[in-house]
């Protein structure tokens, strides 16, 4: 979770999280586990009675802001954002509420401009980290050795993003195939990382949608939200917080929504256990296979892998039990090479 400062980061990570938020002018970096709101799991509750549930889960940063007011406050910036190299995704949180008590970053509220600064220096720290690499991989070049034929390859692949950089375009649109995917990976460009944009509304301002696709990657999902509603929100019991809904006139926490955003933006799905009294969501990557599902829940599942007993959640729901499921006969026994769909519930059979 990255943003400017005082932009409501750490209030949106404390309503996801249900942690305090941290104080203004921290320079840690936070983290929490994140469960992932899945309605599947609620409903197939109420059918299995388990003992325990277990959701997804997110493992989520609250990165303190940056401004770019001075060099000095792009030092601090910059330093951050090589500590963030490693994530997977990157929500981009901006201010666009109201609130004369927290005074606006440059003196006036303005979500696109602040994401175009935002993505600007994310362009000149990717754009530093190329250079520094080509300046490695010009040396290695020219020496013999085994990796010659890869680094000159490497070499020319970091100039063509060097040249989407200063062109302004993000890495993601210069990277075009697996193999160039694979080259760079390690390095952790932040322009290469799938986006969401979360931008913080006044409470009033709910239903206001904002489309940024000039600044990001038009796919980028961006999500209205008030921090602060979500944070008093979870604060609440269940009771006070149906009425303060009822109040406001709204029906769900935006919370969900935006956690389950960046669960889809990371490209991952669920599929499903109900295993002794356990009934779990378990993430994957779309396009996973049955095989690598079964090495999730346990590696002896995987070496022992036999079928993968399959029902989708959607026939499930809509026939009522598993008895009307096998007597519709769809329970599918799906072998290794069987892609996972998202909901999928999965009964593995193995040798151990
Ligand atoms: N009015 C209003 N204030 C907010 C909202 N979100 C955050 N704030 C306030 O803005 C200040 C900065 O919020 P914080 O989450 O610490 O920002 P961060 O620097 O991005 O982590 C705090 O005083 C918050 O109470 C919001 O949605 N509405
Ligand atoms: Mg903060």
């Amino acid at each position: 979770m990255l943003g400017l400062l005082e932009s409501g980061k750490s209030t949106l990570f404390s309503a996801i999280s249900g942690k305090e938020p941290a104080p203004i002018g921290t320079t840690a970096i936070e983290e929490a586990i994140v469960p992932v709101p899945d309605e599947r799991l609620d409903f197939l509750a109420e059918l299995y009675k388990p003992k325990k549930i277990t959701h997804a889960t997110i493992d989520s940063l609250d990165v303190p802001g940056f401004t770019f007011h001075d060099e000095h406050a792009r030092a601090a910036a910059a330093r951050l954002i090589e500590k963030i190299r490693t994530v997977d995704l990157l929500v981009l949180v901006l201010r666009a509420f109201e609130d004369p008590a927290v005074p606006p970053y440059r003196g006036a509220v303005d979500p696109a401009r602040d994401l175009t600064e935002l993505m600007t220096e994310l362009l000149l720290a990717d754009l530093q980290l190329v250079t520094t690499r080509i300046g490695h991989l010009e040396k290695d070049a020219k020496k013999p050795s085994k990796s010659q034929t890869y680094d000159k390859a490497e070499l020319e692949l970091q100039k063509k993003l060097q040249d989407a950089i200063e062109s302004e375009k993000p890495i993601s649109a210069a990277v075009e195939t697996d193999e160039q995917r694979q080259i760079v990976k390690s390095l952790g460009f932040l322009t290469l990382k799938p986006v969401v944009v979360a931008v913080n509304v006044s409470e009033n301002r709910l239903s206001d949608t904002f489309q940024f696709s000039d600044i990001v990657d038009p796919d980028a999902p961006v999500v209205t939200i008030s921090a602060k509603l979500e944070r008093e929100l979870v604060q609440l019991d269940p009771e006070s917080r149906a009425e303060f809904m009822a109040d406001l006139g709204i029906t769900r926490s935006a919370t969900g929504k935006f956690v389950n955003s960046c669960y889809f933006a990371l490209g991952l799905i669920s599929f499903l256990t109900v295993v002794s009294g356990e009934l779990r969501a378990w993430p994957i990557k779309k396009g996973t296979t049955a095989l690598d599902a079964a090495g999730k829940v346990h590696t002896d599942i995987k070496r022992g892998f036999i079928k993968a007993e399959t029902i989708s959640f959607d026939d499930l729901k809509e026939l009522g039990d598993e008895k009307k499921i096998k007597a519709a006969g769809k329970v599918r026994l799906e072998g290794k090479e069987y892609v996972v769909n998202d909901g999928d519930i999965i009964n593995f059979r193995f040798n151990v």
